[in-house]
């Protein structure tokens, strides 16, 4: 399946894809989609495995004849070769303070729901356990089981797992409140209009804010109602064309990682 976003566009974006949902299952890729419309650059969006990443995840890019990987060296590729700044207007001190909040997002607050999508077995077989749909029967539980284990040695390495669920719960819910603090009233998290850091603070609000998935922290976040309507005026503003929260949607199947392979 491919997404053409614009025929003019000479950027690839590799990613997975609209699933659980969302317009792109990955929250790394959504930051990079929306990052390239902040900077008015068309994009095309073709399905990549992480494996075809040079560094082993999802987005890496193909502009011309550069592949860039990791969704920050993207942004700063973009940056460079177009002269644009995501972040004008900004003072220094405002920059320090979006670099802060996309780490704690990226870094924190994302493990939290992932672990949710993982290890809660409902949400699992809704979703994450869809991409074996296409592998051979005889293998698949063993996949699975085996994408599980990765799961959790990543979510341990980053500490999130070592937590009991109750606690994740309130670590994430922690993270939710200092966005819902920051954005306050303000139609974007620096101001009245969109930075960077929306990209990814919109991307990861959204994978905890999707129907298609139910835990603790998603109706956390539902308790935040500027962060909620937040999600939608990004959405709207990005991906229009996206049903967001119309209904239940049904979990999109994705066959790639055996048909690409
Ligand atoms: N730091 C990376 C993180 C990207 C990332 O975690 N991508 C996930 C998908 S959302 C992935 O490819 N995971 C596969 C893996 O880590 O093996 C970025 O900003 O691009």
């Amino acid at each position: 399946m491919t997404q053409v976003h614009s025929k003019a566009g000479k950027i690839t974006v590799f990613g997975a894809g609209p699933a659980f949902g969302l317009p792109e299952g990955s929250p790394f890729v959504t930051k990079t989609l929306v990052q390239l419309q902040m900077a008015g650059l068309p994009y095309r969006l073709d399905l990549a495995r992480p494996d075809d990443s040079p560094k082993g995840q999802i987005p890496f890019i193909q502009d011309a004849e550069d592949i860039v990987a990791d969704s920050t060296f993207i942004r700063g590729h973009i940056e460079a070769r177009y002269e644009v700044d995501l972040d004008a207007g900004l003072s220094p001190a405002e920059r320090a303070q979006a670099w802060a909040i996309e780490r704690m997002v990226e870094n924190q607050l994302g493990w939290t729901a992932a672990w949710f999508r993982f290890f809660d077995e409902a949400n699992f077989q809704k979703g994450p356990a869809h991409w074996f749909d296409h592998a051979p029967e005889a293998i698949r539980e063993q996949l699975k089981q085996q994408l599980l284990d990765q799961v959790a040695i990543n979510l341990r390495a980053v500490g999130v797992g070592r937590h009991a669920p109750e606690e994740i719960v309130e670590l994430g819910a922690r993270s939710l409140w200092s966005l819902s603090v920051t954005l306050g009233d303000k139609p974007f998290l620096m101001g009245d209009r969109p930075t960077s850091v929306d990209a990814i603070a919109f991307a990861v609000l959204a994978q905890f804010l999707t129907p298609v998935f139910d835990h603790p922290l998603r109706r956390r976040a539902e308790g935040f109602c500027n962060l909620v309507a937040y999600v939608e005026r990004m959405m709207t503003r990005y991906f229009p064309d996206h049903p967001w929260r119309v209904a239940e949607p049904a979990p999109t199947p994705d066959a790639r990682v055996f048909e690409a392979a």
